[in-house]
């Protein structure tokens, strides 16, 4: 069993990062423990956006550093930058020239962020089919995703259904991962909108590292309603369900569960708790941070995932180039 996933360094990784994604490697990471992992940090794809070349490189190593300080394990764990692997992006051409215009201009992602900006790179364009070479380098049979993430995945499965007729079976088709609770951990000040370490407002977001005050002003101040009754309905409550989510995952208990057990509380008492359990979570990744962030062992820990990587890599995409005719 193949496990592969990756974030983007567009910034500093974020609750919803956490909660969609991290927790769901460290999941899998016990669940499948013979399996083997590759988890990447998508520094390419942080490039489809506007982004200044010191605050990249930081970003790179700080996700590096959170992956582990999250709790993956170096041993068990490819941990990779996908910029040092090239094939990705010599399989992304090939998934550019497997994909159809009007597939990729159906992506939400791509039709979202390209309001943002009067000049769109074409990366952002074809992002779907870096990300479907991510995913299809390593014959990965299950991707962990947040559910923003579904329909880049679907489309990487369709490539690869594509590729394997067109030219004979090369690819295995992924299957998505995603958790049960939490898959879409929402902004907190605009709650029917997606958490997101690019958002512009600093209180839209916690951040992995956001010391503990921030945190707490963060909680007391996330968007809710006035009619202090505590239960799950994500259409009449989307504030107050988000937290309910976002407790219910890091104490890993039911939606059900959660809301049991705040019925009678004041909105006060729960996000008090709220914040307590965030803080809980928080408190042990960032000490752990703090002794990776500038040490050897990390770059150590990325070369030898860059190397086990690239040995995959490199036989596949030779597989590929020789089925589509790419030789002498
Ligand atoms: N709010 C979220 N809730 C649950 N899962 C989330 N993910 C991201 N935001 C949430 C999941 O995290 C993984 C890595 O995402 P990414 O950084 O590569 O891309 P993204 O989805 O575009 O993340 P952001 O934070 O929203 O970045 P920006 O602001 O740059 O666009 C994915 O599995 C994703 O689903």
């Amino acid at each position: 069993m193949r496990i592969v996933s990756g974030i983007k360094p567009s910034g500093q990784l974020t609750l919803g990062n956490y909660i969609g994604a991290i927790k769901q490697f460290l999941d899998l990471q016990e669940k499948f423990s013979n399996s083997s992992f590759f988890i990447f940090i998508a520094d390419l794809h942080a490039i489809t956006i506007p982004i200044n070349s010191h605050e990249l490189e930081k970003n790179i190593r700080e996700i590096a550093a959170t992956y582990i300080a999250c709790g993956l394990d170096p041993l068990k764990v490819n941990i990779f930058l996908q910029s040092e692997v090239k094939e990705h992006t010599q399989l992304s051409y090939i998934m550019e020239s497997t994909s159809h215009i009007g597939e990729l201009e159906r992506m939400i992602q791509y039709k979202d962020k390209k309001n943002y900006s009067e000049t769109i790179r074409t990366s952002l364009f074809t992002y779907p089919n870096l990300m479907a070479a991510d995913i299809l380098l390593y014959d990965a049979d299950i991707v962990p995703v947040g559910s923003d993430q579904s329909q880049h995945l679907e489309l990487t499965r369709t490539l690869a259904k594509r590729f394997n007729h067109n030219y004979g079976k090369t690819f295995k088709i992924p299957e998505g991962y995603k958790s049960k609770i939490g898959s879409k951990i929402m902004s907190l000040t605009d709650p029917i909108k997606k958490m997101a370490k690019t958002e512009k407002s600093s209180k839209s977001y916690i951040l992995l590292s956001d010391d503990l005050t921030s945190v707490k002003k963060k909680i007391y101040s996330a968007v809710t309603d006035n009619d202090n009754e505590i239960y799950f309905d994500e259409k009449k409550k989307p504030g107050l369900s988000n937290l309910l989510t976002i407790y219910a995952s890091l104490s890993n208990n039911s939606i059900k569960e959660t809301e049991k057990k705040f019925k009678n509380s004041s909105y006060k008492e729960f996000k008090d708790s709220v914040y307590k359990i965030i803080a809980e979570t928080l408190e042990p990744i960032q000490k752990k941070y703090k002794s990776l962030i500038n040490s050897k062992k990390l770059d150590e820990i990325l070369d030898k995932g860059k190397k086990e990587a690239s040995k995959i890599a490199e036989l596949k995409i030779l597989d590929v180039y020789n089925k589509v005719g790419l030789k002498r």
